[in-house]
């Protein structure tokens, strides 16, 4: 039986853009693993309440559901560590660590800036509204008012890839000569960014476009096969 994975999804079913489902998208082409997506909107918490999570990622193995991106990872290299490792050894744990952090805490807050509006135009009139209300509490402002900087955000996003930017001058992957999860962790947020605008985040000669283009082109071309813009 193949691995279910709750992926979140836009109007268009196919759209799947969550930073967090696409680190676990990666992974499981990663380990080789067969799966299906169940398409999932914000507003359907009741059907992943049987994992006891009110987020995606959500996988079921079995009868076994996990989640939380993190918790899915670690779950997938200890039950099947025959197959290529997500996170090899501690020390790039720890690189992945750093990953994660600098994902979620610098380069995601800069996207969603970038993002928010179109993210919102995305979703079905229900999660949109969702969307919409939670959103616009967190932020205290309007999605547009708030996306106005965007061009301002884009510039810091820019600076704030840097270390990345050194890094691929170095090596191809996050990881070295080939990619592992800490790779799939950086990239979840391009993908946030592919599957839901046109906005162009990176010049075509920054390293960073490469590498992303090398992330797109990884297990036939799998991430790129996905609706964009
Ligand atoms: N720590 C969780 C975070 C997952 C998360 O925040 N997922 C978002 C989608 S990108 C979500 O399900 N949000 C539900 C909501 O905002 O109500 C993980 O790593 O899996």
């Amino acid at each position: 039986v193949a691995i279910i994975l709750y992926d979140l999804a836009g109007a268009d079913e196919k759209r799947r853009f969550s930073p967090y489902c696409w680190r676990i998208h990666m992974a499981l082409k990663h380990k080789g693993l067969p799966f299906d997506t169940k398409p999932w909107r914000f507003t359907e918490k009741d059907a992943i309440a049987f994992a006891n999570s009110t987020t995606v990622p959500v996988i079921v193995d079995g009868d076994r559901p996990v989640a939380d991106s993190w918790k899915i990872a670690e779950y997938l290299d200890a039950q099947y560590p025959d197959r290529p490792a997500l996170i090899h050894g501690d020390a790039e744990l720890h690189l992945t660590r750093f990953a994660r952090h600098w994902a979620e805490g610098v380069l995601s807050p800069l996207l969603l800036r970038m993002l928010v509006k179109d993210i919102n135009q995305r979703l079905t009139p229900k999660d949109q509204e969702y969307f919409r209300s939670s959103r616009e509490k967190r932020l205290g402002q309007s999605l547009e008012a708030y996306t106005a900087g965007r061009d301002q955000a884009r510039e810091q996003f820019r600076q704030a890839l840097t270390p990345l930017r050194r890094i691929l001058a170095e090596q191809p992957f996050l990881c070295g000569d080939a990619p592992a999860f800490a790779d799939y962790v950086v990239f979840g947020p391009f993908q946030w960014a592919r599957g839901t605008s046109p906005y162009f985040l990176l010049a075509e000669d920054d390293p960073v476009f490469a590498w992303r283009e090398r992330m797109l082109s990884l297990h036939d071309g799998y991430a790129r096969s996905f609706p964009a813009g």
